[in-house]
This record gives C-alpha cells, structure tokens and sequence, in this order.
C-alpha cells in the first residue's frame, strides 16, 4: 500500500504497476532496470515534457501521418505502462502496432497481444521472420509489418535494433528519456520524454494536423538538434540544482 501522501507517489504508482506487470509475464526482469534508468534521466529532466520534446512530438505525429507504412513496436515496458494510450495512437495515426521483445518467449508474446487487445489494440499477426541484421530475436519480425514499414516508432528501448532498422533505410522514431542511449542517437527522430507522456501528446499532435501539413513538417526534421537541446536542458538543470545550493 503506497500512501498517498509520500512526496513520490505518483512514482511509486508507476514502479508498482510495472512489478506487477513482470510478476504477470508480461515485463521481463531487465524491464526494471530499464524503468529506473529513465526514472534518473526523468528526473534530471525536471519530469515534465520540455518545449524542446513538445516539438520532437509533433514533428513524430508529422512523420508518422506521412509515411506510406508505420509501425508501432510494442515491448513490455511498453505494454505495461502505456497499453491504454496505444489504441489512441494507433487510430489517430493509422499505425500498425507489433510486438517485438529483447527477452522473447512465445507465452510473453501471448500475454503482451493479449493486453494489448484488452485495451482496443489491433495487433498485427503472422509467422515472424528473421528478417533484421541482428543476432538477438528482436531480429525477428512480420513480413507485412517492421518487414515493410517505411518508418518504426520505437518506444523505451536501447541497443543495437535502431542502427539496424535505419541500415535497412526505415526512419525510426525512438521514445527515450536517455538522450545518450544508442538508440536515440541512431534514431531519425528522438523523442525524449517519458512514453506515458509521448504517446498521448503524439496522439493529440496527429489529430490537428493535415496530410499536407504532415508531408510538409516531416521533410524538415532535424533528430540532433533535439539530442542536444535534451542534453543542454539537462545540464541547465543540474547547474541551477547546483547554484540553489550555495
Ligand atoms: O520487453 P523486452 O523483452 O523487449 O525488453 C525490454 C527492455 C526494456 C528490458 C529492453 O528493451 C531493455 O533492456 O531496454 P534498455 O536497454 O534498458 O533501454 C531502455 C531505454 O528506455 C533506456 O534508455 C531508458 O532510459 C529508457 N526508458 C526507460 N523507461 C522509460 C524510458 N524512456 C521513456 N519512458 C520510460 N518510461
């Protein structure tokens, strides 16, 4: 029982349903570790979506409305954390939505499409392939889905796969709070800002824009500026957190 008066509350909320999710199957071990590396660069952030982020989600509602072919990729941090956001995200956007894990095991599959559907998801299916130049399963994917997409959202990951997909001429969309992760700085686009946060902004982003307005904000997205804007906000951060000391 958290007590609604502790000064993390909201925090701990989060923590909780995500440990539940992973006694449930559906966030792996590791998926913990991975919420509390963001919650640190969260909080260097000052947990608040920067004008800077605003705009990355934009330009990502932008990207997505003007692709021939995007796909949302769903692992179960993902899943846990923002299932409820992503049927809002996928009928805004017309995205397909795949699940592709790090730790893959069929039953995790199952639980997370199963979740997912639970809350208005349309979940591609179909025989994966070992289709990405990886040596890992997040290798593995549908034909008609990452297999085709002309663009991929990837939401709270770090590694290898986003150098991979942009080797394979995709764009990439990445939701990371880390903007020294491998995977923001290989994404096309990084949003950085916590994906509870991204997921409803990029839905509400995508409802106000038109095609032709999206084809046209899509061509002039610039990725390493919102790296360094992400990096400079923290450092202002951490100097105004140091001087408020003296
Ligand atoms: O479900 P699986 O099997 O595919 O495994 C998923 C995990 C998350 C375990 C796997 O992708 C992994 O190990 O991720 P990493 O390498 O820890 O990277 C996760 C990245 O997401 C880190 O750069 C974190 O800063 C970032 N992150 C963590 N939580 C959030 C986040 N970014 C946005 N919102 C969050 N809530």
């Amino acid at each position: 029982m958290i007590p609604e008066d502790h000064p993390r509350y909201a925090a701990l909320v989060v923590r909780e349903r995500l440990a539940d999710a992973m006694r449930a199957g559906i966030v792996a071990p590791e998926g913990l570790i991975a919420q509390g590396r963001g919650e640190a660069f969260d909080y260097l952030l000052g947990e608040r979506t920067t004008a800077s982020a605003a705009r990355a989600e934009t330009d990502a509602a932008a990207m997505l409305l003007a692709a021939r072919r995007p796909v949302i990729s769903v692992n179960g941090n993902t899943a846990a954390l923002s299932a409820h956001q992503l049927a809002d995200l996928q009928e805004a956007s017309g995205a397909l939505v795949e699940v592709n894990l790090f730790h893959r095991t069929e039953e995790r599959m199952h639980k997370i499409t199963a979740l997912l559907e639970e809350h208005g998801v349309d979940v591609l299916s179909g025989v994966p392939e070992r289709l990405i130049p990886l040596s890992h399963d997040r290798a593995l994917c549908l034909p008609d889905g990452i297999g085709a997409a002309d663009l991929v959202l990837v939401p709270l990951e770090d590694g290898d796969r986003c150098a991979a997909l942009r080797q394979m001429g995709k764009a990439v969309i990445a939701v990371d709070l880390n903007p020294l992760s491998r995977t923001a700085q290989t994404a096309t686009l990084p949003v950085i800002d916590e994906v509870r946060r991204a997921v409803p902004a990029i839905a509400a982003a995508c409802r106000t824009m038109t095609p032709a307005a999206a084809r046209e904000r899509a061509c002039g997205v610039d990725g390493k500026r919102y790296l360094k804007e992400a990096i400079a906000a923290i450092a202002a951060r951490l100097e105004e957190m140091g001087h408020a000391l003296e």
